[in-house]
């Protein structure tokens, strides 16, 4: 009796001491709170046993023993001594009884970086083993354990084998080197170039843990607007610092290249990619920051668009320029990611279709350690895009996804959306490139066209604020990032199951609401910002809250006029051949199902056709009128995310649960904000009502078009 209740005030004690303030992310490690469950693990967990012979195996070591410690609520020590309930960590060469015990076919299918989580006997005694080919492997496989533990899955008869489905599993920070962020959200960059490198900031190892813990593999510090001072010697050694901090989570440093940094930095008269002095240049450059950093992954390029400096200057092509990279980086192993996110200002060209006319001639001319950097979508990152023309149309060349975590378009760090079921829409869609199925999925993760170099990259939403992503459920996207480049198979619902569980608290009823919360939020928010099709119709520059009306931009295509194109006949992008044609630059059957409006999904009905205001939608009704419906669902469903969640005040700390309700308060007021600022701009062209049924706009479409946000973050 005596003992339980100290338990019991034990758990207590340990659950309240730590503020719940975010920084711990999804890896809190607080005791589990089911008592029988408790029990069990705390037989079944008694001690580590892993060598440490390699710092990515005291890293292993030391989580499982914090993480373990915590969860169980009592030390589990490394000892050498296996005992019943021992969680040993080992490659075959350490023991050689594994290869025998796994198989050889079933250690192959690991690859470097895959592990298999088993419940064995050893000599005798019941034993976790977790084991891989390479030391990654144990790392990852040591969280994966953790992970089991924290979301309370038994682990009495374990069989888990896993390989990443990606290579290149990468954070893309917009990160400038006086430490503002390019469309961060969430505070300062966490690097601190100024006391780099003589000071490593716990938040870098912290940084690296979390990735470590779903499989990221590589960061890119730096903007893809580059600035070519980082690849300076004083600035290599910063970088070399951070590297450092990583190399024990398996996380490799990528830097962005500027392409004119042998004239800015290198004193050279011109950046021609067939320059032979360019050339050179370029690799030593190379060779000097494999100097400092042995394992540099490579570099990431954004040529010849918004402005940026490329090969382009030089009447070169983007192989040109990828090439010369490419063979810099070759003999250290190293890579090129070379954006494809280029639009040009002096074509009249549609901008959907530049990127694909600009690449798709150049398949098949790359060099081997050189990929292609596609965004999900033909524009930028809109909370639904058709996935990108590219995606299918490159088969000699290895496709790199690029997504957004930083919600630009999506409600900064102030709205809750969770991008899991963007990003599975996206991997799911088929491009019928090679046959019925081959999904976007399957072009980057390399099956389709056979590539073993594969990558996906999130650009990152994390920065300063004590919790990271500003929104405390825009962790649940860098999880996702993770997750999904690891095992694209796994669902939305599955990823967010997890990520809450650890993130809050496994208790069922929390766990549910905030599951539908959850998956219901992506589709909410198109609904209030822009349905049926529409997309780029925010605010000019920042980006901030609606301006369908603005038409001053100094280039006709960043205007929202320019992708809505509203009239008094109707509204919508008309892509068909009567059109843009861009339709032409997807495969037949997608084409097929786009071009007609009867058999084109509504939700991408204005992306591609300029729709009449009375065109009969499938439910009958006028595509007005479900303009309206949508942009008042939209608003209502909002509503309902703050009434589910007030619900939940009981289940979790306070501090989080007031941040949540207030940002969905503001949430509520700006979806308002949209609804009513579309309809009433929108309500000019096709004049016609909102139906009456429903509030109407507290403010006259001039009040919208006049605010401004000069200082809205950009
Ligand atoms: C857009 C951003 C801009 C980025 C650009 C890019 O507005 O800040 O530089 O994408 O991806 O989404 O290069």
């Amino acid at each position: 009796m005596k003992k339980w209740s100290t338990v019991i005030i034990g758990i207590l004690i340990f659950n309240t001491v730590l503020a719940e303030d975010g920084y711990r992310l999804w890896l809190r490690y607080n005791t589990i709170d089911n008592v029988s469950l408790l029990q069990q693990y705390r037989q079944q967990v008694t001690s580590i046993n892993c060598p440490s012979d390699d710092a990515r195996l005291v890293s292993a070591n030391q989580e499982l023993q914090t993480g373990l410690s915590g969860l169980l609520g009592k030390k589990i020590p490394l000892q050498t001594a296996v005992i019943n309930g021992t969680v040993m960590l080992a490659l075959p060469t350490h023991l050689p009884f594994i290869r025998k015990q796994i198989g050889d076919t079933a250690m192959a299918r690991l690859g470097d970086e895959g592990f298999i989580i088993r419940t064995i006997k050893y000599e005798g005694k019941n034993i976790t083993l977790i084991t891989a080919n390479k030391q990654a492997g144990l790392l990852y496989g040591a969280f994966h354990f953790l992970r089991l533990l924290q979301t309370q899955q038994s682990i009495r008869q374990l069989s888990i084998s896993s390989t990443p489905k990606i290579k290149l599993r990468l954070l893309n920070h917009w990160d400038n080197l006086n430490r503002t962020v390019e469309r961060g959200y969430a505070g300062n960059s966490i690097w601190d170039w100024q006391r780099l490198p003589g000071y490593i900031d716990q938040r870098y190892l912290d940084y690296a843990r979390a990735n470590a813990s779903i499989g990221i593999n590589g960061t890119v510090l730096t903007n893809v607007n580059a600035n070519a001072v980082i690849l300076t010697a004083d600035w290599l050694q910063k970088v070399a610092a951070l590297a450092n901090a990583f190399r024990p989570y398996n996380l490799k440093v990528y830097l962005t290249a500027r392409f004119s940094a042998p004239v800015e930095i290198g004193n050279l008269k011109t950046a021609d990619p067939l320059d032979p002095a360019v050339r050179k240049w370029w690799k030593d450059k190379t060779d000097e920051i494999y100097k400092y950093i042995p394992d540099f992954g490579g570099f990431l390029v954004k040529a010849n668009s918004e402005g940026q400096p490329g090969p382009q200057n030089y009447n070169r092509t983007h192989a040109d320029g990828a090439n010369m990279l490419a063979e810099a980086v070759a003999p250290h192993d190293g890579i090129v990611m070379w954006r494809a996110f280029v639009y040009s200002s002096e074509t009249p060209e549609d901008r959907f279709k530049q990127a694909y006319n600009e690449f798709k001639p150049l398949d098949g001319q790359f060099k081997k350690n050189v990929l292609v950097q596609v965004k999900n979508g033909p524009i930028d990152f809109q909370p639904r895009e058709p996935f990108h023309p590219l995606f299918g149309a490159m088969p000699q060349t290895p496709l790199m996804m690029e997504y957004q975590l930083t919600q630009e378009y999506l409600g900064f760090a102030t709205h809750l959306v969770y991008l899991a079921p963007l990003f599975k829409e996206v991997l799911n869609a088929d491009t019928h490139s090679k046959n019925e199925n081959s999904p976007v999925a399957q072009i980057v993760d390399g099956t389709t066209d056979e590539h073993t170099l594969t990558g996906m990259a999130g650009v990152s939403n994390i920065g300063s604020d004590i919790n990271w992503t500003g929104h405390p459920f825009g962790q649940a996207n860098w999880y996702t990032l993770g997750r999904l480049a690891w095992d694209n198979t796994l669902t939305p619902a599955q990823i967010a199951n997890e990520w809450i569980r650890q993130t809050f608290t496994n208790k069922q009823a929390f766990v549910d609401t905030v599951q539908q919360l959850m998956l219901a939020s992506r589709e909410i928010q198109v609904n209030y910002m822009t349905p049926l099709g529409l997309h780029h119709i925010m605010g000019y520059g920042h980006h901030y809250g609606p301006a369908p009306w603005y038409n001053k931009a100094p280039r006709a295509d960043w205007n929202p006029v320019y992708f809505h194109k509203a009239d008094s006949i109707g509204i919508g992008f008309n892509r068909t051949a009567t059109g843009s044609n861009a339709l032409a630059q997807y495969q037949p059957a997608v084409r097929q199902q786009f071009e007609n409006m009867g058999t084109c999904p509504e939700a991408f009905l204005l992306w591609f056709h300029h729709v009449p205001w009375d065109y009969k939608m499938h439910s009958g009704k006028t595509l007005w009128e479900t303009l309206c419906d949508k942009y008042y669902s939209g608003v209502d469903s909002v509503r309902w995310m703050q009434r589910s969640w007030d619900h939940l005040k009981n289940y979790i700390d306070t501090e989080r649960f007031n941040q949540i309700k207030q940002l969905l308060a503001i949430q509520e007021q700006e979806a308002v904000w949209w609804r009513n600022a579309c309809l009433l701009y929108f309500q000019t062209f096709s004049n016609k009502p909102i139906p009456e049924k429903y509030e109407k706009p507290d403010h006259t479409l001039a009040y919208y078009e006049e605010l401004e946000f000069p200082y809205a973050p950009h």
